[in-house]
């Protein structure tokens, strides 16, 4: 692990030489205005966080240290890992390095499967992925290093150890959850000549070699690994392991918030409301027919899953990269055809929707990446954010190693009262 840790140490060291400079030469300036209305939406907006890993514009997209989605997007998760962490990408050995790491460490211990084989079959697969996080916690060494008395310059290092540990076993341990929840429960070994993607194809028990699905899953795995500091999953993470929670906490704590319906749900709500479509109007409907049934959604005061975003005022790059992965391995697929006349009608809606209140009409990531999943025969559709969850992951451990390697604090912002304003405000 010498290169990785010789790696993240220099971008260490420069993030924070870089930062120590700005403040002596800057000590007061502002960085923007906290308005009445930013407190009232959720701190949409407010320049709260420092993350270096990745960086989303608003016409963009995400960036991860200048490269925006379709120069990474053909790469493998164990390069993003590495790009996310250090600000480069791998070189052929330091590639080799990470790799050879991954594959040792990547067993689910016994106790997990015990756990996770107790839970009743009625269960969210979000909860088992994040429960089964939860119950390694006992493995972290930055927990053992902390309670022998850790030097805070050392704890990057066991953050990132833990990160390699916890990464490493997500494959098996996401496919196992699939297939005690949707198959016969068997764990399908791997082979360990295979990369993270590679292997989640194998232990899903899906044929590696199916015009594609492994290549849908390295995507995946690339597409959802980071999306700045501030997203739900992200900060959360953030602010648990900046209480120094250990990684599994941070993890888990994330994932939790990825489960929501607003946030990484929305891909299963996506292939909800696709499969609602087709069954009321079945597996080809005309673009006007999927107009009115958008129009009625909206009536029914329902969200528009995969429509719209925090950040983004664009369609997410994300989205794009999918879509041409769909042109190219299944065109013709229904799923995906629908997602393309929802693409032709619903910005156009939402862009004069509650009198042009939607502040993106546009489609984020969730809008397409089910349909493909779906396509290729995973259809238990809550099994998706499992998916989107495994990638997440790899940006929640380099978020908090740098954080961690900067001495950030811990993450505890002022909140106030009504009357606390009333006074505030009249005051001025
Ligand atoms: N369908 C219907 N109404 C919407 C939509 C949509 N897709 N997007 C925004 N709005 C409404 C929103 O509910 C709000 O209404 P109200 O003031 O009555 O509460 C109004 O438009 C203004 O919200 P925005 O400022 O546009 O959006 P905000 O930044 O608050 O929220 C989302 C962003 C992503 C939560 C929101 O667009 C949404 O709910 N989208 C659908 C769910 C979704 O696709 N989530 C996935 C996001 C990406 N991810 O992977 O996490
Ligand atoms: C994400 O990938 O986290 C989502 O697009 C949501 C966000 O950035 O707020």
């Amino acid at each position: 692990m010498e290169k990785l840790l010789a790696k993240v140490d220099r971008r260490i060291k420069k993030l924070g030489d870089e930062l120590q400079q700005l403040y002596t030469e800057h000590p007061d300036a502002t960085i923007g205005e906290i308005t009445f209305q930013n407190l009232l939406s959720g701190m949409r907006g407010m320049k709260s966080l420092i993350c270096n890993t990745s960086f989303v514009d608003p016409y963009r997209g995400l960036f991860i240290s200048g490269l925006e989605v379709p120069d990474f997007e053909h790469k493998t998760p164990e390069e993003i890992f590495f790009l996310l962490v250090t600000g480069t990408l791998p070189s052929k050995s330091e590639l080799e390095e990470l790799s050879s790491e991954l594959k040792k460490r990547s067993k689910v211990p016994e106790y997990v499967w015990k756990m996770l084989r107790s839970l009743p079959k009625t269960i969210h697969p979000m909860t088992m992925f994040s429960l089964g996080i939860l119950a390694m916690e006992g493995e972290s060494v930055f927990k053992k290093k902390y309670e022998e008395g850790l030097h805070k310059d050392e704890y990057w290092k066991y953050t990132l150890e833990d990160s390699l540990n916890l990464i490493a076993k997500l494959p098996s341990l996401a496919a196992g959850i699939y297939r005690i929840l949707f198959m016969n429960g068997d764990i399908i070994d791997s082979d360990q000549q295979l990369d993270l993607a590679g292997n989640l194809t194998q232990r899903l028990g899906f044929n590696r070699h199916n015009q594609g699905f492994e290549e849908l899953n390295r995507l995946y795995l690339v597409l959802h690994c980071d999306h700045e500091g501030g997203n739900v999953s992200a900060f959360t993470s953030r602010v648990v392991n900046s209480a120094l929670s250990n990684i599994y906490y941070a993890a888990s704590a994330g994932l939790n918030g990825l489960a929501g319906p607003l946030h990484g749900l929305a891909n299963q709500e996506c292939l909800h409301f696709i499969t609602n479509i087709h069954d009321t109007l079945g597996n080809k409907p005309s673009v006007d027919e999927i107009r009115k049934y958008v129009m009625k959604t909206l009536d029914d005061g329902k969200v528009i899953p995969g429509y719209g975003h925090a950040v983004l005022r664009v369609t997410d790059p994300r989205f794009t990269a999918f879509m041409k992965f769909g042109d190219k391995h299944c065109p013709e697929s229904p799923y995906l055809q629908t997602v393309k006349k929802l693409y032709e009608v619903v910005p156009d809606i939402l862009k004069t929707y509650k009198g042009g209140k939607v502040s993106n009409p546009w489609p984020n990531v969730d809008a397409i990446s089910g349909s493909l999943l779906y396509h290729y025969g995973m259809t238990h559709y809550e099994y998706y954010t499992v998916m989107f969850g495994i990638s997440r992951v790899l940006g929640f451990c380099a978020q908090n190693t740098i954080a961690r390697g900067l001495h950030q604090p811990i993450i505890r912002p002022k909140s106030v009262t009504n009357s606390w304003l009333k006074e505030h405000l009249e005051s001025q």
